[in-house]
């Protein structure tokens, strides 16, 4: 089926779920970047949960700058077929990026079934909803799965397409079943739908529970003298760390190809949280060890010890190769949150002058 020729008239359309997460807030850059017509699905939250997008909306009523696409907002949760066939049957997309999830490794222990359903159905659900809109519509739908490199679990590094699953975690065997079903689309009804299997990859804009970010948030806090140390579970896990910026282009490139398939996407370098935390903290200045604690809290009920992707098919087939080394986004991550702890000390000694001068005004009183 011909994937339908952007025109002036009708830019390409791109539907995203999980657009106010880490990878969603990149990809929409990029394509806005690329003249799409973005829509994102999201969550009703009481309160604001559009941090990640907000420099990317644009008021309808002002024309855009040359070439840019616009982003539209629909709220919407994955578990919910009716709106998923709702909003694939009114934005009729070109392409669709299925990066919603419970990404949390540790916390799908606590809430396995949950995790499932956002997930797993969750991807079957918006699956069923664009084969129909194929069906009825005739124009050709593309589908990107954010598979993980988490479904390999307990197989041993390195790992590439051809390496055997075995999920050690809720979350895990949730996303291999997702990667099955889209794998079960493309070969049963002949879908355009391709999985990336991403290996971890991290920014500033990575949630403050990752353990990346959780080391270099300390980092930027202890810094500034607002903590002493940061307590911390498995040093050891090995991980193959990434710039999420680069791995958005991936996903894109895949959905580009004339036939859709599996790729890793990873750097192909690996270090430990250990190695990672050591190599945050003496780009402040400050000795890891100094201000490491454990906490067993932090633990997994079952761990994966040791990823490292093989990315030679995305390199060779896509072109795709990651430009940022992993002190790079150490850096990036780093500057950004010493940054960030200024501005929250800032904040706190002008609230302690403010409470001094009140108190100062009513004690005169
Ligand atoms: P993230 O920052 O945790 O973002 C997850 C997104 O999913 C958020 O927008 C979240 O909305 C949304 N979401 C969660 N449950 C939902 C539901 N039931 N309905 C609709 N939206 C829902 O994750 P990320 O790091 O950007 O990762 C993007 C995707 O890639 C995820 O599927 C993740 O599992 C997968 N992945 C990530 C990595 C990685 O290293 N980052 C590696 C491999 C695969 P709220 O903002 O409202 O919470
Ligand atoms: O843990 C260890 C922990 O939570 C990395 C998700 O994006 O990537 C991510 O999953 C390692 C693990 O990421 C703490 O035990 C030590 O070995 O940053 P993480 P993850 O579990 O690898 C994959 C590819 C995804 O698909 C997921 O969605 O660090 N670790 N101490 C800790 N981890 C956390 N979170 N917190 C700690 O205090």
């Amino acid at each position: 089926m011909p994937n339908p020729v952007p025109s002036p008239a009708r830019p390409r359309r791109a539907l995203i779920t999980g657009i106010t997460g880490q990878d969603g807030s990149y990809l929409a850059e990029l394509l806005i970047g690329k003249g799409y017509d973005v829509h994102g699905i999201v969550r009703r939250a009481s309160n604001f949960n559009t941090h990640r997008i907000d420099h990317l909306y644009h008021d309808p009523h002002e024309p855009l700058a040359g070439g840019r696409g616009r982003m539209t907002l629909h709220h919407g949760d994955v578990t919910d077929a009716n709106i998923l066939e709702r909003l694939v049957r009114a934005i009729d997309p070109d392409e669709v990026y299925n990066l919603a999830a419970q990404s949390h490794v540790r916390v799908s222990f606590e809430m396995p079934i949950h995790t499932y359903e956002s997930v797993a159905i969750g991807t079957c659900k918006l699956l069923e909803a664009i084969r129909d809109h194929q069906q009825v519509g005739g124009r050709q739908v593309r589908f990107y799965q954010a598979s993980s490199s988490e479904m390999y679990g307990a197989s041993p590094a390195p790992q590439n397409e051809a390496t055997p699953f075995r999920p050690r975690s809720p979350y895990a065997i949730g996303k291999l079943a997702a990667h099955w079903a889209t794998v079960n689309v493309r070969e049963a009804y002949g879908l355009h739908a391709s999985c990336g299997i991403l290996f971890n990859h991290e920014s500033p804009r990575r949630g403050e529970t990752f353990v990346t970010r959780k080391i270099t948030r300390a980092v930027g806090r202890i810094r500034l003298g607002m903590q002493d140390c940061v307590y911390l579970g498995n040093l050891d896990a090995r991980r193959d760390w990434g710039f999420a910026g680069d791995y958005v282009e991936a996903m894109w490139l895949m959905l580009q190809q004339e036939r859709a398939d599996d790729y890793v996407i990873a750097t192909g370098r690996q270090l430990s949280v250990r190695e990672f935390a050591e190599l945050a903290f003496s780009l402040a200045g400050l000795n890891a060890a100094d201000h490491i604690r454990h906490d067993a809290r932090y633990l997994r009920p079952a761990e994966v010890h040791d990823l490292l992707g093989d990315a030679s098919k995305a390199r060779s087939v896509l072109g795709w190769n990651p430009p940022t080394t992993v002190e790079q986004l150490a850096r990036m991550m780093v500057d950004h949150d010493i940054e960030m702890a200024q501005r929250e000390r800032t904040l706190r000694d002008a609230g302690h002058k403010l409470i001094e001068r009140r108190s100062g005004a009513s004690g005169g009183a």
